[in-house]
Formats: C-alpha cells, structure tokens, sequence
C-alpha cells in the first residue's frame, strides 16, 4: 500500500508581537519536528492582511517571524522557510476549497466568531474564509502533519473535512487519473488525493493564557501588553510583567490538583515546567508552600535565560534584511515547486484547463 510521505507543515502570522504562546505551543515544536521529519514553515502573510495591515509593518513583522524561526534554530537550508505570498499556488488551491467547504462548516468557527466580535458585518470576507486559506496551505503540499497551539484545534478538524469531501467529490475522476494514495482512516483503507491531515497539539503548553487573564489565551492582539512575554522584550520588561502576572492571594500547593480553580496560578507552573522541560509535578516539588513572592522571581530568572539568546538572534538577523530576504526567496523557490507538482494534478482532477 503506497501512503503519503510523512511532511510536516505550519504556519505563523506576521502580525506583530511574537509572544511566549507562539514559541512554546508551536515554535518550539517547530525545531523539534525538524530531526525526524521534512518540515514546511511558512510566515502567513495572506493570512495577516485578513485585517488591517501598515504594508510597511506587514513587511517588517514578515521578516521579523522569520528572524524567530531562523533564531530558534529552524534550518532553511534542510527544510523549507517562506512567506506565503511567494507562492501563488496557496491562493489558487484555496479557491477551489471556498468551493469544496460549505457556509454552514465555516459559520461554526469560533475562531471567526471572536475576532469579528459584534461587528460581523464589517469583517473582511477574508477573515471568514480564513480556515479555507489555511486548508490549502497544508494540503497544496500534501502534508501529514501540522504543529499548532491549541487554538488551532478546530481550523484542523476543517481541513480534514475538506479534504475529505474533496477526495469523495472526485473520486471517479481521481481514480480514472491514477492520482489517489491510500491510506487508513481508523479501521478502513480509503483511496484518495488529500491526506487527511493529524493535527499535533501536544508539549506542556499547548495553550499558555494572559498574565492579566488566567481565562484568556496569551495574543498578539491583546491590547494590554502586560499580558504577554513578546519573545522581543529584554531581561528588565520580562521580569516586570511577570512580578506584576496576576495570581491569587494562596501560596502554590505541592500537588497539581490543588492547581484546580486557579487559572493564573496554573498558568504561571505550566510556564515554568515548559521553559524547565519538565512536568507541573516536578515544579510543584519543588515550589510547593512557596509565596508566589518567592517563585515569580524564579520563573522570571528562567524566562530571561531562555529567551534572552533568542531575543539577541533574532534582533541581530531581523537586521540583515539581505540575508532574510535570501532565505524567504529560496524557499519560496523550493515550496512553489512542491505545490506547483500538486496544484497541476488538481486542475486535472477538476477540470480547470489550466496546465
Ligand atoms: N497562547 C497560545 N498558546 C499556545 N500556542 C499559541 N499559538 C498562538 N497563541 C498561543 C500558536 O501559535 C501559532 C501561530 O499563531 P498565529 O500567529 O498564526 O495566530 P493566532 O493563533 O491567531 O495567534 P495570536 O497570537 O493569538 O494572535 P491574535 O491575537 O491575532 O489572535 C499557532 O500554531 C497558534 O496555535
């Protein structure tokens, strides 16, 4: 039985103020992946401008998230790094899949729903077909694995969908082009064009929350800056926003459960086990009956000796707009070769005279 080549794909978007949430629930994952597997690793410029961008700040914050790939250690020559726009093919694919997905799948991201908020008559219809765009990001390269925070839960669970009803859609067509790979889906071998695509949501923070906000995840977006750790900030601001992290007035207990009910508490042990790679028990072992007086200087310790080599990496190639340029150029190169391979079997298999 042929099946897909394992591929690992994932995207980020330029829209300023990479924070600790995007490091450790994908970045991080990113360089990982990178010695088992081929990896994909795109700057979703397309994505950003589903609401307003400064084009000169679009262009900066482009460079800038490549800068944090490059930084954290994500290597463009053995793997692919690129921005989005670069590579045409990503629209075209997510055209047909506007025409594949269906009002009622996309009316039911959450997603949408929290950043039109009350005025979703004004939102972009961009911003709506989003999921769509993403969709062909990953499957214009056939990809089998897609890294994400947990946020992203549901925009996956959609390309699988699309994938899905792609592949029962032209069956025939993909039969009669030769064009299918099997593969299994739970206890059955199906025949088809699009893999469909496991999300991989794993690591200790999958979703790190708002140091104002234990309820609300850790975004660029937030307008409180306190809320987050940008992975630009030096040693002095990450040290503040952490003593002025908002926690409750209990010191930290020595078992997880008694995490329970305290969001900002458990978000502070689940930072620090992810920076310490380690468990929430093993911090607990050791804070457990400290005063968050007394941890909060820790963490911040820690943060600082982790981040700071990134912060200075990626401060000094960001600067070297030659050098990024290069490596978004050539990987656009490589990565519009991949998708133009998929993109002419997909205008055969559904019918678009356009090879
Ligand atoms: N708080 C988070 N915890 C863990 N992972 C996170 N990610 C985002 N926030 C957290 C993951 O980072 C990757 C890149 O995200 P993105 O730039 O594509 O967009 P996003 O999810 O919309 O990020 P933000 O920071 O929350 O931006 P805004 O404020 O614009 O909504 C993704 O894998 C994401 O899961």
């Amino acid at each position: 039985m042929s099946s897909f080549k394992p591929l690992v794909f994932s995207g980020v978007q330029p829209t300023g103020n990479l924070h600790l949430g995007n490091y450790l629930g994908a970045i991080r994952r990113f360089v990982q992946l990178q010695d088992s597997h081929d990896c994909i690793y795109c700057v979703v410029d397309m994505h950003a401008i589903t609401t307003w961008q400064e084009p000169a700040e679009l262009i900066r914050a482009t460079r800038e998230v490549t800068a944090a790939f490059l930084a954290a250690g994500i290597d463009p020559r053995k793997h692919i790094v690129f921005n989005q726009s670069r590579v045409v093919q990503h629209a075209e694919l997510a055209w047909i899949f506007n025409c594949v997905a269906r009002m009622g799948w996309l009316n039911r991201m959450t997603q949408f729903k929290e950043k039109a908020g009350k005025d979703r008559e004004n939102a972009s219809v961009g911003l709506f077909a989003y999921p769509t765009l993403m969709a062909a990001d990953i499957l214009v390269y056939r990809a089998t694995h897609v890294p994400v925070g947990d946020d992203q839960k549901q925009h996956l669970e959609l390309t699988r969908d699309i994938a899905q009803k792609f592949n029962n859609d032209f069956s025939a067509r993909i039969a009669e082009l030769g064009a299918g790979v099997e593969m299994k889906v739970g206890e059955e071998t199906v025949n088809g064009f699009f893999p469909l695509t496991e999300p991989l949501i794993e690591g200790p923070a999958p979703r790190v929350m708002s140091l104002r906000d234990g309820l609300k995840k850790m975004s660029k977006s937030d307008p409180s800056d306190l809320s987050r750790i940008n992975l630009t900030d030096d040693a002095e601001t990450i040290s503040k926003k952490i003593r002025k992290a908002k926690t409750d007035p209990d010191g930290l207990p020595s078992e997880a459960d008694g995490l329970k009910g305290r969001p900002e508490a458990e978000n502070l042990v689940v930072l620090y086990a992810a920076l310490a790679e380690t468990s929430k028990e093993n911090v607990l072992a050791e804070f457990g009956g400290k005063q968050f007086s007394a941890f909060k200087p820790a963490l911040a310790d820690l943060a600082v000796e982790k981040l700071a080599p990134i912060a200075g990496e990626m401060r000094r190639i960001s600067a070297d707009h030659a050098y990024v340029d290069s490596v978004l150029r050539d990987g656009g190169e490589r990565a519009g070769m991949q998708a133009e391979a998929t993109m002419k079997t997909v205008r055969e298999i559904v019918g678009l005279l356009g090879n």
